[in-house]
C-alpha cells in the first residue's frame, strides 16, 4: 500500500482487508456494464457495520470517494469505480442473521445472495417474491440499492414491498435503524422507502430485514407465439382476467434467435414476431381448465398462432431459459442497453412509435426487445453492426437513447424501469424528473452526505465532491 491515504485507512482500522493489486482493481472497479475502463484507489472489505461507518467517517475527514459494492451485476453503471474511488464491498458481511417465525421476517446482511435469502425462506417453509435472472450473483445489498424488479413483480411487486427494516450508514457517518421490521409506523417521513432505490447516494445498506410471504400454490408455464403487438396486450388482459399470473414476460423473435444460438432448445416451429413466457397459478383441475379455456379462446380469436404447457419441471425450466437466457446469450455482443416503462396501456403506442422511429433513423442495427411487458417494462438492447468503432456505436447508441426519451416523455414513461440511472442514464435523467423533482433529489442528497463522498457521478452528475468523473 504505496498511497498514504491507505495506509492511515489501515493503521486505523488494523482487522480491515483493504485490496491493491491491480487484478483487485479491475475486479471490484467494473460491473456488467463493461464500458468504463476500473480505476480504483483501493477495495475495502468490511466484515461489520462498526467497520463501514469508521471507513465512512474516515472518508468524510479524507474526502475520499466512496462506491459502494455488491454483486456488480448492475447494467447501469452505479457500481462502476473508474475515478480513484475506494470500493467498499460488502461480500465479506455474507450472512443470513435471524429468521423471526412471528413476524415472518429474514434479517441479513448486505452481501448474502438473492439465491441464498431464497434458500433460507424456503427451509422455513416460505418465499422471498423478488426474483430475476441473476439472483444467484446479486447481492441483497444492491438489489435494496436500486429497487430491483425482476420477473414476479406482476405478482408481488418490487423490491420496496418487502423491506420491513433497513440498517444503513448515511453518507455523514450516522447509522440509521431505519423502521425496525414496524408494519405500521405513522411517525413521519419513511427514510427506509427513500433509502431503497437510492443507488448508493445516500447510505450504505449494513442489514436488511426482509418480509416473507407463503408459497404460491403449484404453477404451470406456457409458452405463446404471437402475431401482433395489439393481440399480445389482449392474450394479457384475458390471462389476467382468468388466471392468478405470477409472470408475465415478451421477447422478439429476434431475442429468440440469440438464445437458441446459444445453446436453448426451440419450443415452437415455425416464425413468429412475438412470444411471452407465462407462469400462473394451477392449484387444482379448475385452474388448468381455466388456463386451456384462455388459450383456446385466444386461438380461436386469431391473437395466439401456437402455444406449449410445460409438462415437468424440466420443461418449465426449459421455456424460462428462452426468456431469461437472452441477456446471457447477448452480452458477448456488449449491448447497449435500455430499459423503460410506460403505462401498460401506453405499451402498444409506445413500442409502435418507437419502432417506426428506429427503422427509419437507424435500419441497418439491430435492437432486441424483451422484458416484463406485464408490467409495462420493456428492456432495449441495441447491438454494435460488425466493423463499427466503439466510439461511433456509443455515439449512435446515445442518439438512440435521446429518440426514447423523447418518446417516452410523449408517453409519460421512465428512462429507467428497474436498473437504476448510475452513469449510463444520467444525462437523460430529466426526461423523467423536472427540474423541480431533481433540485430536491440533489437537496436530499446533501443532507444524507454533505461531503458528496458516496457514490459521487452516479444518478446526477458529481459537483464539487471529492472526484467528479
Ligand atoms: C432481465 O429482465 C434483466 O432479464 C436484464 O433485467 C435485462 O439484459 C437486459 O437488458
Ligand atoms: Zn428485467
Amino acid at each position: 500500500m504505496t498511497d498514504p491515504r491507505l495506509a492511515e485507512l489501515s493503521r486505523l482500522l488494523p482487522g480491515l482487508r483493504l485490496l491493491a493489486e491491480p487484478g483487485d482493481l479491475e475486479h471490484y472497479g467494473r460491473d456488467w456494464t463493461r464500458r468504463w475502463t476500473p480505476a480504483p484507489l483501493a477495495i475495502a472489505l468490511p466484515t461489520c457495520a462498526d467497520e463501514v461507518q469508521a471507513i465512512v467517517r474516515w472518508a468524510n475527514a479524507r474526502h475520499v470517494a466512496i462506491v459502494p459494492s455488491g454483486g456488480r451485476t448492475g447494467l447501469s453503471g452505479g457500481a462502476v469505480a473508474a475515478c480513484g474511488e475506494l470500493v467498499l464491498s460488502l461480500e465479506r458481511m455474507n450472512r443470513v442473521l435471524e429468521f423471526n417465525p412471528v413476524d415472518r421476517t429474514l434479517t441479513v446482511q448486505p452481501g448474502v445472495t438473492l439465491h441464498a435469502v431464497h434458500e433460507a425462506a424456503r427451509s422455513h417453509g416460505l418465499i422471498y417474491p423478488v426474483d430475476f435472472a441473476a439472483r444467484g450473483s446479486c447481492s441483497i445489498g444492491g438489489t435494496i440499492a436500486t429497487n430491483a424488479g425482476g420477473i414476479r413483480v406482476i405478482r408481488y411487486g418490487n423490491t420496496r414491498e418487502w423491506v420491513g427494516g433497513l440498517k444503513v450508514v448515511a453518507g455523514n457517518g450516522e447509522l440509521l435503524d431505519l423502521n425496525r421490521g414496524l408494519i405500521k409506523n405513522s411517525s413521519g417521513y419513511d427514510f427506509r422507502q427513500l433509502l431503497i432505490g437510492s443507488e448508493g447516494t445516500l447510505g450504505i445498506v449494513v442489514e436488511a430485514t426482509l418480509k416473507l410471504t407463503d408459497p404460491p400454490p403449484s404453477s404451470q408455464v406456457m409458452l405463446l407465439a404471437l402475431p401482433d403487438m395489439e393481440a399480445l396486450m389482449r392474450v394479457f388482459a384475458l390471462f389476467r382476467a382468468q388466471l392468478t399470473l405470477q409472470a408475465f414476460e415478451f421477447f422478439t423473435d429476434h431475442a429468440l434467435r440469440h438464445v437458441l444460438a446459444h445453446g436453448a432448445q426451440r419450443a415452437i416451429d415455425g416464425d413468429h414476431p412475438y412470444y411471452v413466457v407465462t407462469e400462473f397459478d394451477a392449484a387444482d383441475a379448475g385452474d388448468q381448465e381455466a388456463a386451456l379455456a384462455a388459450f383456446e379462446h385466444a386461438l380461436e380469436q386469431g391473437w395466439v398462432s401456437d402455444g406449449v404447457i410445460a409438462q415437468s419441471g424440466a420443461q418449465a425450466a426449459a421455456l424460462w431459459r428462452l426468456r431469461e437466457g437472452i441477456t446471457e446469450s447477448l452480452a458477448p455482443r456488449r449491448p447497449y442497453k435500455n430499459d423503460v416503462s410506460v403505462r401498460i396501456s401506453a405499451v402498444p403506442a409506445f413500442l409502435h412509435d418507437m419502432q417506426a422511429l428506429l427503422a427509419h433513423e437507424y435500419p441497418q442495427i439491430e435492437v432486441v426487445w424483451f422484458g416484463h411487458i406485464g408490467d409495462g417494462n420493456l428492456h432495449i438492447n441495441v447491438l454494435r453492426p460488425e466493423g463499427m468503432a466503439e466510439e461511433a456505436f456509443i455515439a449512435q447508441c446515445d442518439h438512440v437513447t435521446r429518440l426514447l426519451a423523447e418518446t417516452l416523455q410523449r408517453h409519460g414513461g421512465s428512462i429507467s424501469a428497474e436498473h437504476g440511472i448510475g452513469l449510463v442514464k444520467r444525462a437523460y435523467l430529466e426526461s423523467t424528473r423536472s427540474p423541480a423533482e431533481i433540485a430536491l433529489m440533489q437537496g436530499v442528497r446533501g443532507v444524507f452526505d454533505p461531503n458528496g463522498i458516496l457514490n459521487p457521478g452516479k444518478l446526477f452528475a458529481a459537483a464539487g465532491t471529492p472526484r467528479a468523473c
